[in-house]
């Protein structure tokens, strides 16, 4: 089978130190999670800056200071910086780590309900706005999907020439509001793209194993991290994300799937090369 890509998204937007004392806020803190994910077998890190007080900024210069320093730790790994930021963040501010030289990005592929009264919201109009400033930049989207219309969408924008190709989907299943992570939803998204398109899953809370197993088991890819799940096992939390990445790295020896190097992750995912 072909190599496990993981992908670690170290931070998040929302989750704080209150929910785990690991989540990284300062560049230093940043890095050095990051830096252990990679050294745990994390090729891609999924990038999500904080200000040093914890409140999340999607502000170019400090995504450019971040990727600096954990380049500085593991000039290799590659960096995929969310434009999706947090709630309520409006469109440019959203896009400015794009302006920097990255070699992929999220793409948040349709609205949903983000808990309480928050609603995560990406139009029409915002997805063929990102992907087009992607496609400028020679970005790959990773295409967030949180539930099966959002690939439909993707799948049209694709066909009409908004969104490039290569295609590659993230499953983010288990946000309140979104679909959950059952094995039929993970079956359902898999059956729903292309045969040549690539794909990894993110479970949220309680589903990120059981989903990344699935895909290991079916030869997809996994994120997981302390965006999407603050706990090894139930009721303990984990240690830093390298915790995380070390639990999908045994897991995929259950299976004979070796883990991807950076490299071998950019030649897998048709990563443009960049002059760096
Ligand atoms: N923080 C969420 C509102 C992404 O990184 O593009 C959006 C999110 C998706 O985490
Ligand atoms: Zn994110």
């Amino acid at each position: 089978m072909n190599k496990l890509i993981i992908t670690c998204a170290i931070s998040g937007a929302e989750v704080t130190k209150a929910h785990n004392p690991y989540i990284p806020y300062t560049i230093q803190e940043t890095a050095e999670q990051a830096y252990q994910a990679y050294l745990a077998g994390a090729s891609i890190i999924h990038l999500h800056v904080r200000n040093d007080d914890g409140s999340p900024t999607q502000d170019k210069d400090r995504y450019q200071e971040a990727i600096l320093a954990i380049l500085e730790k593991c000039p290799d790994v590659i960096i995929q910086p969310s434009t999706g930021g947090a709630v309520g963040m409006k469109r440019d501010e959203r896009l400015q780590p794009t302006q920097l030289d990255i070699e992929m990005a999220t793409l948040d592929c349709g609205t949903l309900n983000f808990g309480g009264d928050d609603i995560f919201v990406n139009t029409e109009n915002d997805i063929k706005y990102f992907a087009k400033v992607m496609k400028e930049k020679e970005i790959l989207p990773e295409l967030e999907c949180f539930e099966k219309g959002h690939i439909d969408s993707v799948l049209r924008l694709h066909k009409k020439g908004f969104i490039h190709s290569p295609l590659h989907f993230s499953f983010v299943l288990g946000v309140n509001g979104g679909m959950t992570g059952e094995e039929r939803d993970f079956r359902f998204l898999r059956e729903s793209i292309p045969k040549d398109a690539t794909y990894s899953v993110a479970g949220i809370g309680r589903y990120e194993f059981s989903l990344a197993e699935l895909s290991i088991a079916d030869g997809g890819h996994v994120r997981v991290g302390l965006e999407d799940n603050i706990y090894l096992s139930k009721g303990v939390l984990a240690k830093g994300n390298q915790e995380l990445v070390q639990k999908v790295v045994d897991i995929a020896k259950k299976y004979n799937r070796e883990i991807a190097t950076p490299d071998e992750a950019r030649k897998i995912l048709n990563i443009k090369e960049k002059k760096r």
